[in-house]
């Protein structure tokens, strides 16, 4: 462990920290305030890493990789890593009446951290970014414009609406590279091969026809979990990971239940990873959204217990990009951010879009800002800028049509205008059909690409940190 004591009041001190994997939150806040703590055991899971979760104190601030500590005029101190492939990075800082103590823990093989006092934090933290993804070899390909079935269609995706939503989009001239079939086309989680009942459909039929029609054809895989009515859970209970009791360990809950998620210290389970890449790949599939990847990843009992859990994960996905080739694009999602540096082409930096602004029952009185939301997910992955270094950012779909939304016309034009400040992808998932004028409108201007923006300050005002980002407008 390292430790470093800051010599500064912490009333005057800001910090900012970003969450284990891309729902986690990730924020700037006045030291003193409270990192909010989960209240319930399955958002630790889903939305935290549950062996460094939020401690719940005042004053007490845990980041992952990176942690930064600001004054007003924006001078301060970062920390950073220089390597986190196999490695938990994990920063605390912590205000203890006229000083602060900062920690930085490993959990995984040592590797170089630092700390630094500089007179421009944004510049520094930015400059620690570029140090680390140039060290993992960061993949930055140029971003992607792509059509998801997931944000109205769920699970009850068919077939037939992909087809019909790219012929619409190709009749109006969208600027979409891919057509992306999510969550709903498998018979369960971990039976990828097996079409659900509602599909209509194989998910190997689509992407000719698709192609037919000049997009690139894209997946959805949570390829570490298995549920516990699957086939795959059936025929491979020797490959979940357990818990200290020895039974398969609840990695969440979802999809009606608690699901589990492969050991992948386990050979047979890398085996199965590359296999599974390889299969998709042969569907005709070469944009592939990789999600839920922290199951592999947390704290649980192993088949090879000399593997640490952050060394788990990234042979995980290293196996499942072996399958897949190195030409795929790989998009990760519900991921340990760092770790995954190198391997993934995209990274979701934020909790899920939804066709609402703000769930406030769930942020303030649960005290989980990790639910889907359009707050939530601009947010948060606002507040991850610097990390455009480590992969292409998706802050997830904009939302155009005025059906099946809560969102008011400013809200949707603030999605607009916030997604032009995060850069990366751009990703959709309105029906086109239910699509009038003004949405069209408003769909073209959010698939044009821009470069990430960069905050010019980070500030105190009333006690409430606020980040200017240099576009100004949010
Ligand atoms: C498919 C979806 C979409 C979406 C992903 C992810 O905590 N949870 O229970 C939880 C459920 C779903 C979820 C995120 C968290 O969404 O981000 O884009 O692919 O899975 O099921």
């Amino acid at each position: 462990m390292h430790k470093w004591t800051v010599n500064e009041a912490p009333e005057g001190l800001k910090v900012l920290i970003s969450g284990f994997q891309s729902w986690s939150e990730a924020e700037l806040q006045p030291l003193t305030a409270r990192q909010v703590a989960p209240s319930y055991h399955w958002q630790v899971e889903q939305g935290h890493d549950p062996g460094f979760a939020p401690s719940g104190e005042a004053g007490v601030w845990r980041s992952h990789t990176v942690l930064a500590l600001a004054r007003e005029d924006g001078s301060g101190w970062v920390g950073g890593a220089l390597d986190a492939a196999r490695t938990f990075v994990q920063w605390e800082a912590r205000a203890q009446g006229d000083h602060v103590t900062v920690t930085c823990t490993l959990e995984g093989p040592e590797v170089g951290v630092l700390w630094e006092e500089t007179p421009d934090v944004i510049a520094t933290l930015e400059a620690h970014a570029a140090q680390l993804g140039s060290a993992m070899h960061a993949r930055t390909p140029t971003p992607l414009r792509v059509w998801c079935s997931w944000y109205s269609y769920y699970r009850a995706v068919t077939l037939d609406a992909m087809l019909d939503n790219a012929r619409l989009a190709r009749e109006q001239g969208l600027d979409f590279d891919v057509f992306q079939l999510d969550d709903g086309f498998q018979a369960d989680l971990g039976d990828w091969e097996l079409p659900s009942a509602h599909f209509g459909g194989h998910a190997r039929d689509l992407p000719e026809r698709l192609r037919a029609l000049g997009f690139t054809p894209g997946i959805w895989l949570a390829p570490f979990l298995a549920s516990p009515t699957s086939q795959l859970f059936a025929q491979h209970p020797d490959w979940m990971l357990r818990g200290e009791d020895g039974q398969p360990l609840p990695v969440g809950q979802n999809w009606g239940g608690p699901y589990y998620a492969l050991d992948t210290t386990h050979p047979e389970v890398l085996a199965w990873l590359r296999n599974l890449g390889a299969t998709v790949r042969g569907w005709g599939y070469t944009y592939l959204k990789i999600d839920f990847l922290y199951g592999a990843s947390l704290p649980g009992v192993r088949h090879d217990p000399s593997v640490g859990r952050a060394q788990a994960y990234r042979m995980g996905i290293e196996a499942f990009r072996e399958g897949a080739g190195p030409d795929a694009f790989i998009l990760g999602c519900g991921a340990p951010l760092a770790q995954s540096i190198g391997v993934v082409d995209a990274m979701r930096t934020g909790p899920d879009v939804a066709p609402i602004w703000d769930e406030e029952s769930r942020r303030v009185w649960l005290g989980d800002a990790t639910g889907p939301s359009a707050r939530n997910a601009l947010h948060t992955a606002l507040s991850r800028w610097y990390q455009s270094a480590w992969y292409q950012p998706d802050p997830d779909v904009a939302i155009c049509r005025r059906e099946l939304s809560m969102l008011s016309t400013p809200e949707r034009e603030a999605i607009a205008g916030m997604l032009d400040v995060i850069g990366g992808l751009r990703a959709s998932s309105d029906p086109i059909a239910l699509l009038n004028d003004e949405g069209l409108e408003l769909l073209r201007r959010c698939l044009q690409v821009s470069t990430p923006d960069r905050p010019v300050s980070l500030s105190l005002r009333g006690g409430a940190a606020v980040t200017h980002f240099s576009r100004g407008e949010f």
